[in-house]
């Protein structure tokens, strides 16, 4: 795109923002400052190195597709990541999850798992200045196929996550440490039944238990933070998930952690944006898990649609930037991965982007005068407003591909590296 002409269309665009009374370049300060964690498993469908051919096993989490490109290294995924951040403005950080260790073709169990593991990925993330976020990885295993991992009556296997799980917070709580910015570590796990369980109790009570264990240690906020991420249902666990929303949301307020929302976890007429001014008030901090449900949990790549855009503008109009950490959360692998993470992290800043250019004061005024017509006018009318022209502009001042210009970036990355992928 044309320099002279995203510089009008951004003055233009401006212009009709002041109009409103919205100030353009505090709101680009502020979109600067959200760094989204980049989901690692977006460019191999949740495999991880384990083995050279791992694949995403059992967990009721599926990635559906065979479009060519798998990233199958360390070095390959690594250059997709660093691929992604040279298309997008601001700084991101990266969330890898406890299969993604550099195991150098040695077998290492899952209870084995260190911080020498994930030196070469700290190193890298110091290279680039970027943070960490980690996850523990409670499927695709052997003790994970009878569908119960921390929740499970077998005491070998449940004490086996339970080490998994504090292994990965040492692991976190050093990359934060080597970082200097904490890392989330974000537990999740597929624990459930497929059919009417009649003992749901017991499961939910040794979850607790594994939990208690697992945060007995403590480590300095500054170098961790703990997130417990809820599910309604999977596949494999349609009539009950251990963890379920009301689980951890009272795990997380009586034991101070951060709740994670994924907003593939709810029924699809609940709404995440809805649920962050409540939990924000009994917890300090949110993690988020962005993503796209089509009819179900289908992890689908994020676009700007009114789920997100509601999700960013509850953040920005609880004034909460702060406090709620944005990671996005899907595995599409039937397009162009890399092109499949690029829109969707745009799509998430845009959606802040948008929710900064909301005249928030003017619409609360109207709100509390009763003046509902005046609200609902404006809320209309700032779809049509050119905020695209702002993003266009902050694109450029970072010097990154604008507009559909990242497009061409991407089909060359497909043709020289990508599609030489076996
Ligand atoms: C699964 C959860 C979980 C995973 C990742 C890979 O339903 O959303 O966050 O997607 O841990
Ligand atoms: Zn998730």
């Amino acid at each position: 795109m044309n320099k002279e002409f995203i510089e009008s269309a951004y003055k233009q665009a401006k212009a009709q923002y002041a109009e409103l009374g919205v100030d353009v370049d505090a709101a680009l300060k502020q979109l600067n400052q959200i760094k989204i964690s980049l989901h690692c498993w977006q460019t191999d469908d949740v495999g991880g190195f384990e083995t050279p051919d791992a694949v995403l096993g059992g967990g009721g989490i599926q990635a559906t597709g065979n479009f060519p490109g798998k990233a199958k290294t360390i070095d390959q995924l690594k250059k997709d990541i660093e691929k992604v951040m040279s298309l997008l403005p601001g700084k991101q950080r990266l969330n890898l999850h406890a299969i993604y260790g550099d195991f150098q073709g040695v077998k290492v169990d899952r209870d084995q798992i260190d911080v020498k593991h994930f030196q070469s990925w700290i190193d890298w993330a110091k290279k680039h200045q970027i943070g960490l976020d980690f996850n523990p990885t409670c499927f695709s295993h052997p003790y994970a196929d009878d569908g119960f991992t921390l929740s499970s009556k077998n005491e070998k296997y449940r004490k086996f996550w339970v080490e998994h799980v504090k292994r990965t917070r040492k692991i976190g709580a050093e990359m934060g440490k080597q970082l200097g910015s904490p890392t989330i570590n974000n537990i999740w796990v597929p624990d459930g039944s497929k059919d009417v369980p009649v003992d749901r109790f017991t499961h939910r009570a040794l979850l607790k238990k594994s939990l208690d264990e697992i945060f007995a240690v403590e480590y300095p906020k500054e170098y961790l933070k703990d997130s417990i991420e809820s599910k309604l249902f999977g596949i494999g666990s349609e009539a009950m998930v251990v963890g379920s929303h009301e689980f951890y949301l009272g795990y997380a307020i009586k034991n101070n952690k951060l709740v994670c929302l994924d907003n593939g976890h709810f029924h699809p007429t609940e709404q995440v944006g809805d649920k962050i001014s409540s939990v924000l008030q009994f917890v300090d901090e949110l993690m988020l898990h962005v993503t796209r449900g089509v009819r179900w949990d289908s992890d689908h790549v994020v676009i700007f649609n009114d789920e997100i855009q509601l999700i960013a503008q509850e953040i920005v109009r609880s004034n909460a930037l702060g406090r709620v950490n944005v990671g996005l959360d899907y595995f599409d692998a039937s397009l162009n991965r890399i092109g499949a993470y690029v829109i969707g992290v745009r799509a998430a800043q845009l959606a802040f982007l948008f929710a900064l250019l909301e005249p928030t004061e003017k619409l609360k005024k109207f709100e509390e005068l009763g003046k509902n017509f005046e609200r609902l006018a404006y809320l209309e009318l700032l779809k049509t407003k050119p905020f695209g022209a702002i993003y266009d502009y902050y694109c450029l001042v970072n010097n990154i591909p604008v507009g559909e210009d990242y497009i061409a970036e991407i089909q060359k990355y497909e043709t020289e590296e990508l599609s030489k992928r076996k």
